[in-house]
């Protein structure tokens, strides 16, 4: 029997993402999910959070592609098979957009631009001679395919550089930190911290008071992970008491971020509705037809997430 596969990504144009599958799989008999429509048994699916019923719909699968890197939302069904294979997708072109999205975050900080742009909307000509690099060092949470590459685009932009991961990482030019006991030397190093950390029960609300307050102050903070790494109230707190000068976020605990929010009135912080590095779709599914193709040949592969570590 041929391959089948089956599309669920509601907000997704689908379209297009079946078209490049089609492109790999000629043969492959692919179907967009709908929860009216009658369900064909697919050995694979390619997913970004499917509803509850998608699951019991689906008994056959051998494993389920999420579309993007992050794999908390998926992970939250209750619905999902505690047996099925998830795999999650690693860079696929999304770590260049990150780290360029970083640095220009990172670089707008500490050059003053941001301080820059307040004043001329003021109608303020004041030149700001921004301070020296080495005044500024950056740590990167989360060492993996996206946080590796940013610190290293860090480096090349002549940053001190540390990062903080859960196993050892040798990244030329940065220094590494390792696991829990090592956090707040990495924050006391650390003026400028960057979020790349997945979202997993360890991480949830790791930037709270007590953790931002470990940072060399004035502290920055981008965040570019998750909203729920970030306790929103305490960042408010710290960024009016002076411990951190302002922050650049690109994700949100609720999205879109509410209307309500008091993070819209807060001009030291730079808001970006989670565009830091969309999905990637003919890199992705280059990715994943790859990845299926090595199933099929009964090879192993990477990116398959670990359950109990949540990422
Ligand atoms: P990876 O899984 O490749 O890397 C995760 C890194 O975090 C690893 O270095 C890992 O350590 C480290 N880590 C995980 N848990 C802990 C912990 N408890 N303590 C210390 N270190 C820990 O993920 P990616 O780099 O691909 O993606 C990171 C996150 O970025 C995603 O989960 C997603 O939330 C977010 N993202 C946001 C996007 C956006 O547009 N804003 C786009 C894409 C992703 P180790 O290396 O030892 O395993
Ligand atoms: C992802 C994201 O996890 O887009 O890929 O946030």
């Amino acid at each position: 029997m041929s391959l089948r596969l089956v599309f669920c990504a509601p907000g997704f144009k689908a379209e297009p993402w079946v078209r490049d599958l089609a492109a790999h799989f000629p043969d492959a008999t692919i179907d967009v999910w709908s929860a009216d429509g009658p369900s064909t048994p697919a050995d694979y699916a390619i997913v970004w959070s499917p509803p509850d019923a998608f699951y019991a719909s689906q008994p056959t699968l051998k494993a389920a592609f999420n579309v993007g890197a992050g794999v908390d939302g998926l992970l939250r069904s209750k619905a999902l098979p505690t047996a099925l294979p998830i795999v999650r997708v690693e860079d696929a072109g999304m770590a260049p957009l990150m780290a360029e999205y970083v640095v220009q975050a990172v670089v707008r900080h500490t050059r003053g631009l941001d301080t820059s742009e307040a004043d001329m909307r003021a109608r303020k000509w004041r030149t700001n001679r921004s301070g020296d690099r080495s005044d500024y060092p950056v740590g990167v949470l989360g060492a993996g395919a996206l946080g590796s590459v940013v610190a290293r685009a860090l480096v090349a932009q002549r940053f001190t550089v540390s990062v903080w991961s859960r196993s050892p990482k040798r990244i030329e030019g940065a220094r590494g930190y390792a696991g829990a006991a090592a956090l707040d030397d990495f924050l006391a190093a650390t003026r400028v911290l960057v979020n790349l950390l997945p979202l997993t029960p360890d991480t949830e609300d790791l930037l709270d008071r007590a953790t931002l307050s470990k940072l060399i102050a004035p502290a920055y903070v981008v965040n570019v992970a998750r909203g729920r790494h970030l306790v929103d109230a305490d960042l408010l707190a710290l960024i009016a008491e002076g411990h951190v000068a302002g922050a650049t976020l690109d994700v949100f605990r609720e999205e879109p971020l509410p209307a309500t929010h008091p993070f819209w009135d807060e001009p030291r912080i730079t808001l970006t509705p989670h565009c830091s590095a969309v999905t990637q779709r003919t890199e992705t599914v280059a990715q994943i037809a790859g990845k299926i193709a090595r199933l099929q040949r009964g090879e192993e592969i990477s990116g398959v997430v670990d359950r109990v570590r949540g990422y």
